[in-house]
């Protein structure tokens, strides 16, 4: 039997296990990649391990998240993990060169090796053939430190794509169609390995552009083959000598497959307040808009911007709509300005921001009160950009621009002169803004630490007895948004647990750190898809700080799930869904021998305040017992 792409891949990278769904299997890691605010921890987390210099074939840290410099908390954050970088032999781009996964995507992607990240949207070099998965910071720092990554062997999708798109119809439509299909998810240990006919006609940021978004499904990684256009991206790059073709055998098997015929596809939107809500814009043309923001590591290449362009030429942005434009890395910024692109924009009427992650993370343009804000983004949690009564719809960049100059929600289909703009055949490469590694400085550099940057809490090992109260009970869909929120005032603090403790799940229970600290700590129980979305380890470490000791939940999202494990957190599970009615905030409940149970997978738990037991699974591979037995992955990695 003849094997997929995910299969070859990680054939030729698997260590331990064995290649058979739902094992779990370790992976050898060729390159790793962090960004700003999930860094400082995964570089806090890598000196504990304590090493030398890297041992993957290159690992680079990226600044552009935490941009804001309101005060010293992120600068300081930036020079140490700039510090960091220079002491491990660590590729360091520095704030303002743009957003890790379009920066990755340039310079250095290459199809059949693997990365991991410590960012969920770290798939996006999926779109050039790369095994590309998020994690949280410390499996990145292990990575980092030569450790294997491991994964439940995932159950591979194909997507099957057939025909072409239409004038006006986008990448992100088709994401936007598997996503309306299979939603946030329906991707959890999965992988959707893209083929067919259609795949042909797609460039790489378009692939990227699916590849990316394809973490809001949920799924481990999503990836494409490796082909001419490939071959040509690469070029343009300077880097043919990366080049390597990777496709499915003819005989491959999978799953399942599910097919998306191109020519069928209309634009789409994401409404209000989940990446899986879509509907065609026909259902929403005519609404008003506030704002409309083009960028984000989902829609921000030079592709995305020069069909922006196209529909703004000889255009103004409507009177009552603000129209801001972050480039995805400093390599499009220039490319925009030498050809005459950038003066369109600025003539239309647009505002120009950094490049980096910008207004999606809600680091400045928050909308205005109940504000209508469409975006070229991956993600619209509410709260999500910085305005609790904002409605934000995800939207391709046709959609937005068209929609920016006429000050309502408009459809692009059938708009001329778009759908052949091409991906230039040469990019200037810009080092002005990385800092190679050098020899000279490993292992010899003054790690420099601002007064923020605080230690993180320390896991400890599971107890054999476990005598716990109900500190919150919430329902399906908990993204780590809600868990810890991201905002341009809380991001500064995200190398600063005690801080954020205070802002802890409290867009979904405003009194959740209160009662977590008057009760000195406690139970979580949550709904299905416990922890979706970003990669966050504090959505972990800052309950780890307040005394959480397990959530008990439907289902838990894949990145979060290991990131609890990692901190010595236990994602019980019920065994029935329906017993999610038996327990209520405020419930006292115990645990006995639960070091024995968890070798078992079943817990049973007793209910004191309503005098029943209720039963629980927890699965765990023998390698996260371990972790949840001696306190964690760090604890874990001495005790190696
Ligand atoms: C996000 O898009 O939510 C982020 C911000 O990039 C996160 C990382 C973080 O929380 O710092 C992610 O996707 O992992
Ligand atoms: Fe940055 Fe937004 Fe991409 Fe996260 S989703 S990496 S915040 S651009």
């Amino acid at each position: 039997m003849g094997l997929n792409i995910a299969e070859k891949i990680l054939k030729k990278h698997i260590v331990d296990g064995v290649m058979l769904s739902g094992n779990e299997i370790g992976v050898k890691i060729d390159q790793t990649l962090t960004q700003d605010s999930t860094g400082t921890m995964a570089y806090l987390q890598l000196e504990t391990i304590g090493i030398g210099k890297v041992k993957t074939k290159k690992s680079v840290a990226y600044i552009d998240h935490n941009m804001l410099q309101s005060g010293p908390e992120n600068f300081d954050d930036h020079l140490y993990i700039q510090s960091m970088a220079k002491n491990h032999g660590i590729w360091f781009s520095k704030p303002g060169n743009g957003i890790c996964h379009q920066v990755h995507l340039e310079r250095f992607g290459v199809p059949g090796e693997t990365l991991i990240g410590s960012d969920s949207h770290t798939p996006t070099a999926g779109g050039l053939g790369m095994l590309a998965i998020g994690a949280g910071g410390v499996d990145v720092a292990a990575a980092m430190a030569g450790a294997p990554y491991c994964i439940k062997m995932p159950d591979i999708i194909k997507v099957e794509l057939i025909g072409a798109l239409k004038e006006g119809v986008s990448a992100k439509d088709i994401i936007l169609e598997v996503l309306k299909r299979e939603t946030v998810k329906g991707g959890v240990n999965k992988i959707y390995e893209y083929g067919g006919e259609g795949v042909k006609t797609l460039s790489i940021p378009e692939r990227a552009t699916i590849t990316n978004m394809g973490a809001e499904l949920g799924a481990t990684t999503s990836i494409f083959p490796s082909d001419e256009m490939t071959l040509e991206f690469l070029k343009s790059m300077n880097r043919e000598e990366d080049f390597n073709e990777i496709k499915a055998d003819e005989d491959a098997s999978y799953f399942k497959t599910i097919t998306v015929n191109l020519n069928e596809l209309v634009p789409m939107a994401a409404c209000p307040h989940s990446p899986d809500k879509v509907v065609n814009i026909s259902e929403i043309e005519g609404m008003k808009i506030n704002q409309v923001a083009i960028g984000s590591c989902t829609n921000s290449s030079y592709l995305d911007l020069a069909k922006t362009a196209a529909i703004l030429k000889g255009n103004k942005v409507h009177s009552d709509v603000s129209l801001v434009i972050s480039p995805g890395s400093r390599q499009i910024l220039r490319k925009l300005a030498d050809e005459g692109i950038l003066s369109i924009f600025l003539q239309a009427g647009a505002r120009i921001l950094e490049c980096g992650c910008g207004p999606c993370i809600g680091m400045g343009q928050a909308p205005c009160t109940n504000g209508k804000s469409l975006r070229t983004f991956n993600r619209n949690f509410k709260g999500r950009s910085g305005t609790v009564s904002a409605d934000v719809y995800l939207v391709s960049p046709e959609t937005a621009a068209i929609s920016a100059v006429k000050g309502v929600i408009t459809n692009p289909a059938g708009i001329k002169d778009v759908k052949d703009i091409a991906v230039p055949k040469v990019f200037e490469q810009d080092n002005n803004l990385f800092i190679e590694p050098n020899e000279n400085y490993i292992g010899k550099t003054e790690i420099i630490k601002g007064p923020n940057i605080k230690e993180f809490p320390k896991a400890e090992a599971v107890n054999e007895n476990l005598k716990s109260v109900v500190l919150t009970k919430l329902g399906d869909n908990i993204t780590t948004d809600h868990i810890m929120p991201s905002n341009a005032k809380l991001l500064p603090y995200r190398s600063n647990i005690p801080y954020l403790a205070d802002y802890c799940l409290t867009p979904s229970d405003v009194d959740f750190p209160d009662k977590a600290k008057k009760a000195d700590g406690g139970i979580i129980v949550a709904g299905e898809n416990y922890g979706q979305g970003s990669s966050r380890e504090h959505a972990a470490l800052v309950p780890l700080y307040l005394g959480v000791k397990a959530v008990i939940a439907k289902s838990f999202a894949r990145i979060h799930k290991q990131n609890l494990i990692n901190n010595g957190i236990l994602p019980i599970v019920f065994s029935n869904e329906e017993d999610y009615e038996k327990i209520s905030e405020g419930d006292r409940i115990s645990i006995a021998n639960l070091r024995s149970q968890l070798k078992n997978g079943k817990i049973t738990i007793n209910n004191i305040s309503k005098s029943i037991q209720i039963e629980t699974n927890i699965e765990v591979s023998e390698r996260q017992e371990k972790m949840l037995l001696s306190g964690g992955l760090l604890a874990m990695l001495k005790t190696i």
